[in-house]
């Protein structure tokens, strides 16, 4: 049966865009291949006990190889659009020389979907750094933000018109704080300068990205996709009330104030004293460059209290709440209520697209066929968030289901499974589980628009 959406609400009108997204660290494997350079991640996951079993993406799901079914699979889905995005270590060189094999492929993957009537979100950079970067002090040194801008220059050029939508960056907040400030994810470095640092230069990296992207392909939107997340006082007292504004400050208008208003969140610096970044003039001004749409993703709501030191930590996880697969609390209404503020405390925001939103859940196939239940409603559940959320006056225009296949879920390497398609690692076959087979019912019902 087909996704349990009312047909008159706004997020079952074909105007809606819907669609699915993946990432080339976590699909593509061809690690050594035509001439692809190592990434940060290749070297993190060789080093022992970054990733769970000590996977890696050497092999993923092989879509490298695979593209050209992966793209029917896309297709059959029935969905207006497939968000993915380009291997910076395929496409260029260390001196900066066009890659002619690695951009190929992204042409003829563009060109596959186009031809499929399929729109083609694209980002820049899905945390894979070239190593050699990184050897230079990756996104802590200001040099990698004009390296990303020639990336930019280089793919927007080559790419010109076969993008529906460009997005610069993923998640930039990952970027800095999972890789530069605890070490979770590549790099893998543990210090909050080069956290607060390295943000800094990501969006600065994404601001003169936006200029070559609008010379190069102006016929395509622009935008940035960052992670959310809300956040619940454990208890009532005031020190744990601040913990939970520090704590969404810290994640979401540390990277949006910025992008969006031109400044830092004062209290970003009262979480983490004496880190704020080194900012030249006119930086701010390149940082919030106005763009065509704004990417967002979201999971889940965390409960925190009061770390007795001014901020904040992870309270015991309750058992009354619904968990997925990676113990992330499932929290609907958390997508309606950051939909909301946003346009609440932004003037100028974009339209919005939620360029993720899925969940992770242990499946398997049984007689061909995968049941994933707590997937459905989960998708349900957040696609009705949204249509909230629009109710409330909010300009949201798409909804991506992360993700197309389960896929390399980082630091969790293959044990999680977040896809609407089942992926064997032993034989690459692509089983459709129940979610998938929801949503593109749900899609076929869905009135098509008059042309
Ligand atoms: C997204 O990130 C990614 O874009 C995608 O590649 C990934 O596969 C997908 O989601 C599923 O994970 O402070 O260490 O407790 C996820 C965004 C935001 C998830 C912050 C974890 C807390 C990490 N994340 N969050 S931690």
């Amino acid at each position: 049966p087909a996704l349990n959406i009312p047909a008159n609400s706004a997020i079952a009108q074909p105007e809606f865009l819907m669609g699915v997204a993946t990432a080339s660290y976590q699909i593509e494997g061809a690690a050594d291949e035509d001439g692809r350079l190592q990434s940060i991640w290749d070297t993190y996951c060789d080093e022992p006990g970054r990733v769970l079993h000590g996977d890696t993406g050497d092999v993923a799901c092989d879509h490298y190889h695979r593209w050209e079914a992966d793209v029917d699979l896309i297709a059959g889905l029935g969905v207006d659009a497939y968000r993915l995005s380009i291997a910076w270590p395929r496409v260029m060189d260390e001196q900066g020389v066009p890659n002619a094999k690695g951009i190929n492929f992204y042409k003829k993957l563009l060109d596959a979907l186009k031809a499929k009537g399929v729109q083609t979100y694209v980002t820049l950079y899905h945390w894979d750094l070239p190593q050699h970067l990184q050897d230079r002090g990756g996104w802590a040194s200001r040099e990698t933000a004009y390296a990303f801008a020639a990336y930019a220059d280089l793919m927007s050029r080559e790419l010109a018109g076969k993008v529906t939508a460009w997005a610069t960056l993923n998640e930039p907040w990952c970027s800095a704080y999972l890789g530069y400030g605890i070490g979770r994810h590549a790099p893998g470095v543990t210090d909050l300068r080069q956290t607060t640092q390295a943000l800094h230069h990501l969006l600065l990296g994404h601001g003169l990205a936006l200029a070559k992207i609008r010379a190069n392909d102006p016929g395509a939107l622009r935008g940035i996709v960052c992670n959310t997340g809300v956040f619940g006082p454990q208890t009532d007292s005031a020190a744990d009330k601040d913990a939970a504004y520090l704590a969404y400050v810290q994640q979401n208008y540390w990277v949006f104030d910025p992008l969006m208003l031109g400044s830092y969140p004062k209290d970003m610096f009262r979480l983490w004293p004496g880190t704020e970044p080194l900012v030249l003039p006119g930086d701010m001004e390149t940082i919030s460059t106005p763009m065509d749409f704004l990417g967002i993703n979201y999971y889940f709501r965390t409960v925190v209290e009061t770390d007795g030191k001014g901020g904040y930590k992870e309270a015991p996880h309750s058992d009354k709440v619904e968990r997925t697969q990676m113990g992330w609390e499932v929290y609907p209404k958390g997508l309606t209520e950051i939909l909301v503020d946003f346009n609440a405390r932004y003037p100028d925001l974009p339209p919005i697209y939620i360029t993720e939103n899925g969940m992770a859940s242990d499946d398997s196939v049984s007689d061909g066929s995968v049941a994933d239940p707590q997937r459905i409603r989960f998708l349900e559940n957040h696609l009705m968030a949204v249509n909230d959320a629009i109710k409330a006056g909010v300009d949201v225009r798409g909804y991506f289901i992360w993700s197309l296949m389960d896929n390399f879920e980082w630091a969790y390497g293959y044990e999680r499974r977040f896809g609407i398609t089942h992926v064997d690692y032993t034989t690459q076959v692509r089983t459709p589980k129940h979610s998938s087979l929801a949503v593109q019912a749900f899609l076929q019902q869905r009135k098509r628009p008059q042309r």
